[in-house]
């Protein structure tokens, strides 16, 4: 079958949770069009794997790797649980499922390709004597915070005041030490994920390319230190323009066609990414914001709307708003009707609101998002945080007015427009993503002559 025929193994090893093993098939998946001689064994766990393969593909493969929970877990609604237990099952999981499938096939693995928080790709990569691709899931920031962690520890004292701004690091006076990620100058220095991300930075230095869902014109400062800090930086993304033709849209709740029932740039979507759901106080002055803005709103809601929104809401919101278990959330934030999105700052979020061209809203929750918020506010100039940082009542109604119906909110449109055309240019033939993309395929291939 198709090892047998292929000259190329390629191994990739996902990370199962939030939203990085789709980004890492998507990858994938146009790797595997670009080398039609190599076959891609993909390993992640179960779970991951019968949600991100949607349909079968010709020369990639997945595999199952355990998820490390204890016999009878249940999840209590933590998000981050499994994760810890994950990660203390990898990287052995992974490498015995690698061997399986390399005896098996007898295959032995040309490159491997990881979601790059394992530093320990590095490792089996040198192991396998193979070139380690790194796939970086988030924005750049993110990447040069963890990267640059012992040189900002060395500026701000641990657990020093919050308001401090990173004004040390090049275009980051706009950032300040309450918005990094957890871990990296408060917390826990030593539990699991922030250890891993820690070593990131060095492990990174040994990979043949590192590959990122950005474009070379979004954050240029920023890539530019990347690119000078690592062998190859390539920004190959925005992935959710590449891959807009092969996929499939689910819109079996109709959002396309009530959206089209409004009038332009007026409906704020809403939806905290694929595992947040705000607290209830948090989803109460929401709700009473949307209910005193008048605004039209749909809203990708994880959990129970009937439950978990104050009493009478759906009842007297049910003209105006639409609550939806899961939305095509591209072609929303592409739809002219959208004005405003009101989302928890995930990266592929803010990438598909800038190639949709719509403001946002920001109540970020975790990790990489409290960067993201400051930087489209303070850095980018396209949306806003929210005092505190979390929704209140007045905050929230404040913030939407701003954004729809204000000359404010119209210059971030503007601005956010600007970014939409410079997404648009790097996925054109010859396109700068598309360029950096070939230099990919070479690396891969092994055919990279330096
Ligand atoms: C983690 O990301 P999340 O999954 O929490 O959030 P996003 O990066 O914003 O991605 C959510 C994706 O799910 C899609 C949406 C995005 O592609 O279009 N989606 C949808 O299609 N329909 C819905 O109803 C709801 C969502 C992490 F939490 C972030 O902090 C990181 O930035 C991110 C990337 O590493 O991973």
């Amino acid at each position: 079958e198709a090892y047998r025929n292929a000259s190329k193994h390629v191994a990739v090893i996902a990370f199962p949770f939030g939203t990085h093993a789709a980004p890492l098939l998507d990858l994938v998946r146009q790797l595997s069009e670009a080398c039609p001689d190599a076959v891609f064994s993909f390993l992640s766990t179960q779970q991951s794997n019968s949600s991100t393969f949607q349909k079968k593909l010709n020369r990639v493969k997945p595999f199952n790797v355990w998820d490390g929970l204890p016999e009878g877990y249940r999840f209590r609604g933590n998000p981050h649980e499994p994760v810890q237990y994950f990660l203390k099952a990898v990287p052995k999981n992974f490498t015995e499922v690698l061997e399986e499938v390399v005896a098996e096939t007898g295959k032995p693995v040309d490159c491997l390709i990881t979601d790059a928080i394992y530093a320990f790709g590095a490792d089996i990569a040198d192991e396998l004597n193979v070139p380690w691709v790194a796939l970086w899931t988030a924005g750049p920031r993110a990447l040069f915070v963890h990267a640059e962690t012992d040189f900002i520890r060395q500026n701000v004292s641990n657990n020093g005041p919050q308001d401090k701004p990173l004004d040390f690091l090049p275009d980051f006076s706009g950032i300040g030490v309450a918005d990094l990620p957890g871990g990296i100058t408060s917390g826990d220095f030593n539990s699991a994920m922030p250890a891993l991300l820690h070593k990131m930075g060095p492990a990174l230095s040994r990979a043949a390319a590192i590959a990122a869902n950005s474009y070379e014109d979004l954050d240029n400062t920023v890539v530019n230190m990347l690119k000078s800090e690592f062998n190859m930086y390539l920004n190959i993304g925005p992935f959710n323009l590449e891959s807009v033709s092969g996929a499939a849209v689910d819109d079996s709740h109709s959002c396309l066609d009530w959206l089209s029932k409004h009038e332009q740039a007026s409906v704020v979507y809403i939806s905290f990414g694929r595992v947040i759901t705000p607290p209830p106080h948090e989803l109460q002055a929401l709700c009473e914001a949307l209910e005193e803005s008048e605004s039209p709103f749909l809203w990708s809601f994880r959990g129970n709307p009937e439950k978990q929104l104050p009493p009478g809401f759906l009842e007297r919101t049910g003209s105006k708003g639409k609550i939806v278990p899961w939305a095509p959330q591209q072609k929303i934030l592409e739809h002219p009707s959208v004005g405003v999105f009101v989302s928890h700052g995930g990266w592929n979020s803010v990438l598909e609101s800038i190639v949709g061209g719509v403001p946002m809203i920001l109540r970020p929750f975790f990790g990489d998002q409290g960067l993201n918020t400051r930087t489209v506010e303070a850095v980018w100039g396209f949306g806003l945080g929210l005092e505190g940082g979390t929704l209140t009542k007045e905050g929230a109604m404040k913030a939407l007015k701003v954004t729809l119906r204000s000359e404010e909110g119209k210059k971030m449109r503007d601005r956010i427009g600007v970014q939409r055309e410079l997404a648009y240019n790097a996925v054109k033939p010859n396109g700068s993503s598309v360029e950096n993309f070939k230099t990919l395929v070479k690396v891969v291939g092994n055919r990279l002559t330096l």
